[in-house]
């Protein structure tokens, strides 16, 4: 166990929810890892002794996220007001979109992960969270153990998935959460056939997206590092994952969205070894241009209020040159 501390208060506190109305949830539009991790959360608290459990995820839920519901067979709860709520996978109220009135009236725990710091929640929240864990599903798996919890096929394959999305794919796993995704496997988890369900084709409009960004990208090296800079009108953290994969060390992308200047850092392992911390830059970000912003040290989005795309990717190009030490200087054709 990474922190026995964590998952016994843990635990305690979800047994005094025992026979109480709850609803689990996720962050806005849900992903693997919030849901998987809502999913079995809901079943522990059932034997628990909570009969009234639903699962809700805040806003438009991703086609990834709907095909995920789907396989395990999860239908969506409602908030009526009168329940306890659990928060998963959240680095700040922000990311429940339109809830956080409701969920922030007390009686919340909040099960997190992020490298964010969770200020922006308030008194009304019980937290525990911790950057130990790599996913909030290894959280559930270790609460799922302290309390005795068999998990059963479906539950290990829910757990499995939260933890191979939340380390891209494993690449950035330690020891710790594979040995986990091992015990996993050994509950009845078949890697191949479960990830052919979920490794969706890519469809044509998310290609050129990815495409025009690289044709638009600028590129700076700030002392050995490559920083691409880029914008799109959508999937932005797709794109920025693809510039990493063409070379970039880090990727920014930006793009007008519903809540103004969307954008979607990431970098690669390395970058966060020598210290850049992206879910601290979203997060001043947010704070800088009238938004929000979070997320983890290697991937991380931010949402900007005001200032247009090329004001708010100029300033990321900063946060990140201070984070390294060096200036940035563009690379010519
Ligand atoms: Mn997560």
């Amino acid at each position: 166990m990474r922190n026995p501390t964590l998952i016994k208060r843990l635990a305690e506190a979800l047994e005094g929810l025992a026979g109480e109305k709850v609803r689990i949830i996720t962050h806005s539009g849900g992903d693997p890892d919030s849901i998987g991790s809502a999913y079995v959360l809901s079943n522990i608290l059932r034997r628990i002794g909570v009969e009234d459990v639903g699962v809700i995820i805040p806003e438009s839920i991703s086609t990834h996220s709907r095909s995920l519901l789907s396989y395990l067979g999860l239908e969506l709860g409602e908030v009526r007001g009168d329940e306890a709520y659990i928060v998963v996978d959240a680095g700040s109220p922000h990311q429940l979109g339109g809830l956080s009135e409701t969920v922030g009236k007390g009686r919340t725990i909040v099960i997190d992960h992020h490298t964010t710091s969770h200020e922006a929640y308030g008194e009304g929240y019980l937290l525990f969270s911790s950057e130990d864990y790599q996913s909030v599903c290894e959280i559930v798996y270790e609460l799922a153990e302290h309390l005795g919890y068999r998990l059963d096929g479906r539950e290990a394959e829910a757990l499995y998935l939260g933890m191979y999305y939340d380390t891209v794919r494993f690449s950035v796993a330690d020891s710790e959460t594979m040995r986990k995704a091992c015990r996993l496997i050994e509950l009845g988890v078949e890697p191949s056939t479960l990830l052919q369900e979920f490794e969706a084709v890519m469809d044509i409009s998310e290609r050129i997206a990815r495409l025009k960004a690289a044709k638009r990208m600028k590129l700076y090296r700030i002392g050995s590092w490559l920083v691409a800079l880029s914008h799109v009108g959508s999937f932005q953290s797709s794109v920025a994952r693809s510039l990493l994969g063409l070379g970039a060390h880090v990727a920014v992308v930006a793009g007008e969205g519903d809540e103004g200047v969307q954008v979607s850092l990431r970098c690669v392992q390395e970058a966060v070894e020598a210290g850049l911390d992206l879910g601290r830059i979203a997060s001043r970000l947010g704070e800088e241009f009238g938004g929000h912003g979070g997320g983890h040290a290697a991937a991380s989005r931010a949402f900007c209020q005001r200032g247009g795309i090329d004001e708010v990717l100029s300033r990321s190009l900063n946060l990140i040159s201070e984070s390294f030490g060096a200036e940035a200087r563009e690379v010519g054709d």
